[in-house]
């Protein structure tokens, strides 16, 4: 590998997935693989023009793909499934080279893929109403779950293709036809995923309208097409918490309905009866994996007064052991930060929090991996108290750690921020692993026992409350937000009764 550029290396991972469009534009969107901070491709952008175009495309896919019943729509998915299983490899290195991630990550990426679209395929035949009971004779009452219409999806650097997924994949056999805008810094990755599901449209056969999937290249003002087309009847979007400020209430003003999946600051609570070793590993993965840069990355941790001694060393010789390296030619745990902007945001982080009285561990930057791209010592920091940096999301390698002494405080501090993301609590103590998941407990959308923030499977629904946007896509119910429900009542008698008892008799 190290013999070929990385340039190349992209133009055969994507000829492998199936891009015949080239990659060399003269000039346009130029792609930067934070790897090794090289540009691995120019893309030429979409117009604004042409994405009015791809919107329309998508609008009249709708009206024949609502059409097609969902088990059908099902089988799409299943051929995907099979197409992406064949891919996964190669995918998961376009996600390694557009994103930084070791093998091992990049590829799990495309296994949430397989795994949400394993989902769909069975929701497909359960997209289910209820028959209501009436107050009235000879009458019936149901609900009906129909197609929504189009669906914008909008995701971020870090996580290149399985945000999308989660939403496509149910949005398919919902009956919803995709345009997607991915992050303006990971478009390889997009492209090469629509050519895995072209694959399996082309086997599909002539059930597939045109424009049931589509790919917009290019900057925020594509993310602005979709955001405020009147076609584009649900807007999915992964970002910054900045991000969903601009687009919540756009999309509000036109009454057209929005997921936000938006940024969180993650919290674990280590209790005394904590078991320490396990809590170790689920602390490291959770704060230095993926570089910090998952939205679940654990980045707050409060541990007991009475354990602090025994776990916050062991965890400083985690940090000082980590291995941090180029993902695709070495076997580090730890990858580059996406880019300059990243690494100057945690570079202020550290400063603020130096300046507040934290004991900063790590969060060098590691010249002896690259001069050029951005690779750091993930950073962990002692803090006397939650305040400056430790209230606001850095996406990069930070985890703050706090010591506390009484359980229903650090609750209270627990929930003391804007991110509602996810949470986990150490402790084999049935009451205390109780109270975190009642009312009282944590306020995140996710809550774990004895497992970290990160690495959710996609069964259960995803997202958050508060400032991470109240959105919820993947497993459970989420389906629902695909879709549109009409409440039938049907008469077979021969009266009308009015309900509530109305007369209106002429
Ligand atoms: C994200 O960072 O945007 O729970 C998504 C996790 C992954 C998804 C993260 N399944 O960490």
């Amino acid at each position: 590998m190290s013999s070929k550029s990385l340039a190349v290396v992209t133009a055969e991972t994507m000829a492998a997935c199936g891009v015949t469009a080239p990659l060399d534009a003269a000039d346009g969107l130029a792609v930067t693989s934070p790897v090794t901070a090289e540009v691995v491709a120019t893309l030429v952008p979409h117009s604004a023009a042409e994405a009015e175009a791809m919107i329309a495309k998508a609008d009249a896919a709708f009206r024949k793909w609502r059409m097609i019943p969902a088990p059908r729509r099902g089988e799409l998915v299943r051929l995907f499934a099979e197409e992406l299983r064949q891919s996964k490899e190669d995918l998961g290195r376009m996600v390694s080279i557009e994103a930084g991630k070791s093998p091992s990550e990049g590829q799990g990426e495309v296994q949430e893929m397989i795994d949400i679209c394993d989902f769909a395929v069975g929701l497909s035949r359960q997209l289910y109403g209820l028959t209501i009971a009436t107050e009235r004779p000879g009458h019936r009452m149901m609900e009906t779950w129909h197609p929504l219409g189009v669906v914008g999806i909008i995701t971020a650097f870090n996580f290149p293709c399985a945000p999308w997924c989660w939403n496509a994949a149910l949005a398919l056999v919902c009956g919803d036809p995709v345009v997607w805008k991915p992050s303006e810094k990971t478009p390889l990755t997009a492209l090469a995923v629509q050519a895995v599901l072209d694959r399996a449209l082309a086997r599909f056969g002539d059930d597939a309208p045109e424009g049931l999937s589509q790919v917009l290249v290019g900057g925020p003002e594509l993310g602005e097409a979709l955001v405020d087309s009147p076609k584009v009847a649900l807007i999915s979007a992964t970002g910054s918490t900045r991000m969903g400020r601009i687009v919540g209430p756009k999309v509000a003003a036109r009454f057209g309905r929005c997921i936000l999946e938006l940024g969180g600051n993650n919290a674990g609570i280590v209790c005394p009866s904590a078991d320490l070793d396990m809590t170790l590993r689920a602390v490291a993965f959770g704060a230095m994996g993926t570089a910090g840069q998952r939205c679940t990355t654990m980045r707050r941790l409060f541990v007991h007064e009475a354990v602090y001694d025994q776990l916050v060393p062991a965890l400083k010789k985690a940090y000082a052991s980590v291995t941090v390296g180029n993902p695709l030619e070495t076997a580090a745990l730890v990858g580059p930060l996406i880019d300059k902007a990243a690494y100057d945001g945690m570079l202020v982080a550290l400063e603020e929090a130096r300046a507040l009285g934290g004991t900063v561990h790590g969060g060098e930057r590691a010249p002896e991996v690259s001069n050029s791209a951005y690779y750091v010592h993930p950073a962990l920091v002692e803090m006397p108290e939650q305040a400056g940096p430790v209230l606001r999301e850095t996406f990069a390698p930070i985890l703050y750690v706090m010591k506390y002494s009484d359980f229903d405080e650090v609750l209270e501090q627990h929930n003391a921020v804007g991110g509602g993301l996810s949470s986990s609590i150490f402790t084999t103590d049935l009451r205390e692993m109780e109270t975190f998941l009642s009312a009282r407990g944590s306020d995140c959308g996710i809550a774990n026992v004895n497992i970290g923030t990160s690495g959710a499977e996609i069964g259960g629904a995803f997202g958050g409350e508060k400032e991470t946007g109240g959105g919820r896509e993947s497993g459970s119910d989420a389906w629902r937000a695909y879709m549109r429900r009409a409440t039938n009542t049907i008469n077979y008698s021969k009266d009308l009764p009015l309900a509530q008892g109305v007369v209106f008799d002429i």
